[in-house]
């Protein structure tokens, strides 16, 4: 009875704000606004729900195109140019004080996301994404976290994926995103929510951390942020989180030749997976926009997800090292040659651009150094952290009360004509198969992380399906 008083709650002082919001002439933002707003429209039009579908898909289909055209307006060129610049000047003056970098960052420490101080470790990254979603200084019509989160597009998908130069794009990626926040990225531990009997109840899945995790994102520090692809989640459809035993597995690998692509994925046997396969069932498990590699990262939880892929990557490489290995993986994949380069290759081709090695090399290695797994008794004195005993491993503690909770919007019917409110109810698989219900596949396009060969039996087999 609780629960159902619970989803039943509205907030009629939304009402009105949401109505302001949503001019009637002018343009729905996003793809999940403009269903919402669309279908009230024809419900009080008689307009047909297919005849709105389709209207959105287009809608959201030119956006993006409009947006990779945006990615030539000259501002962004400059923009990149000086992101690059100042990557490169890092690594060219490493070991030098006096020379001047353009990022004068310096040297970070990546934490993981639960780890204290909460405000300066995920709150401090938080912010800098909405700031950074709340920018329009480099270009009128897209945010400067879109702008970067571009990156990650076109040519950018073949030159730094399925291959060696997996690692060493993402290294440089990550750099750059972390530069434009402004802080350390805090880096997403998997192996801490994996040992729960049901991960999609982890403290990670509140308003602490990354909001809710199905549906459009309408709670936490990423709730309803402005931009023309509003991130969508189907957590736990399929895939799987990176285990313990994974991690393990990945850093015994005897050389770089088997630890990355294209080695055995996505055939059954876990126990040949690449540290790249194994992350990419990391992105099917997240499902939505973070399942296309195109979309993947214009949710901000690409970049601690990455981060962690990037320590682990650390880990094996310093082996490598010390056991007199191969520096570089001797595979032949187009793009990936060791001098291929790795930083918006092709896109901006002005611009000065590091190679896969430099991604290998020690310079950029010793911008970043990381955090150790919190360990027991006290896992790195984390709140959302315990030390179970019996397994004397540290795992996330579980999400409760208002924390299960997401805001939906639905339109209603009142004396005055039809306006939308806001509803709260649980955040679960049921948001999702409403969404599936009433919008079909969604518009986003790219290829895909997966097919998955080896799927968690913990997950639903609810997908999200894409265009
Ligand atoms: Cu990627």
């Amino acid at each position: 009875m609780k629960a159902f008083l619970t989803s039943l709650v509205i907030f009629i002082c939304s009402v009105s704000l949401t109505l302001q919001m949503k001019d009637p002439n002018g343009t729905p933002s996003n793809f999940v606004e403009c269903m919402e707003y669309e279908f009230i429209i024809a419900d009080a039009k008689n307009i047909s729900q297919i005849e709105v579908q389709k209207f959105c898909k287009d809608l959201l289909v030119n956006q993006m195109e409009s947006m990779a055209v945006e990615m030539k307006n000259p501002n962004i060129t400059n923009y990149i140019k000086h992101l690059a610049r100042g990557i490169i000047s890092e690594i060219e003056n490493v070991n030098s004080r006096q020379k001047r970098s353009v990022y004068r960052f310096g040297n970070v420490l990546r934490r993981e996301i639960r780890e204290p101080p909460y405000d300066q470790v995920w709150g401090c990254y938080a912010r800098g994404v909405r700031r950074l979603k709340n920018s329009y200084d480099v270009s009128n019509t897209m945010n400067t976290f879109d702008v970067i989160a571009s990156l990650h597009t076109g040519v950018a998908i073949p030159v730094g994926h399925d291959g060696p130069g997996f690692f060493s794009w993402h290294k440089a990626f990550l750099r750059i995103m972390e530069f434009a926040i402004g802080c350390p990225l805090p880096y997403w531990d998997t192996t801490l929510d994996f040992p729960m009997a049901d991960p999609t109840q982890s403290i990670v899945w509140s308003p602490k951390f990354f909001g809710n995790g199905y549906g459009a994102i309408t709670s936490g520090p990423f709730a309803n942020l402005p931009g023309v692809l509003q991130p969508i989640r189907n957590i736990n459809s399929a895939g799987w989180l990176m285990s313990r035993q994974d991690i393990q597995m990945a850093l015994s690998k005897p050389s770089y030749f088997e630890f990355t692509e294209p080695s055995p994925c996505y055939n059954g046997n876990r126990y040949a997976y690449s540290m790249e396969c194994l992350h990419d069932g990391t992105h099917v498990w997240l499902g939505g926009t973070a399942e296309p590699t195109a979309t993947a990262s214009f949710d901000p939880i690409f970049y601690p997800l990455h981060a962690f892929v990037d320590k682990i990557f650390g880990l094996f490489r310093r082996r490598m090292i010390q056991e007199g290995n191969a520096v570089y993986p001797d595979k032949q994949i187009t793009g990936h040659a060791p001098r291929d380069r790795m930083l918006f290759y092709n896109t901006f081709p002005g611009i000065e651009s590091l190679t896969h090695e430099d991604g290998y090399g020690e310079n950029l290695d010793q911008l970043v150094s990381y955090t150790s797994t919190p360990s027991c008794p006290n896992c790195a004195g984390s709140d959302d952290l315990y030390c179970d005993t019996t397994q004397n491993i540290c795992v996330s503690r579980t999400r409760q009360g208002p924390q299960n909770m997401a805001v939906n919007r639905v339109p209603m019917r009142t004396n005055d004509g039809i306006e939308t409110a806001e509803m709260m109810e649980p955040d679960s698989p049921v948001r999702v198969q409403r969404i599936m219900n009433r919008f079909g596949a969604l518009p986003i396009r790219g290829p895909m992380f997966g097919p998955v060969g080896m799927r968690d039996r913990r997950t639903t087999g609810i997908s999200m399906r894409f265009m």
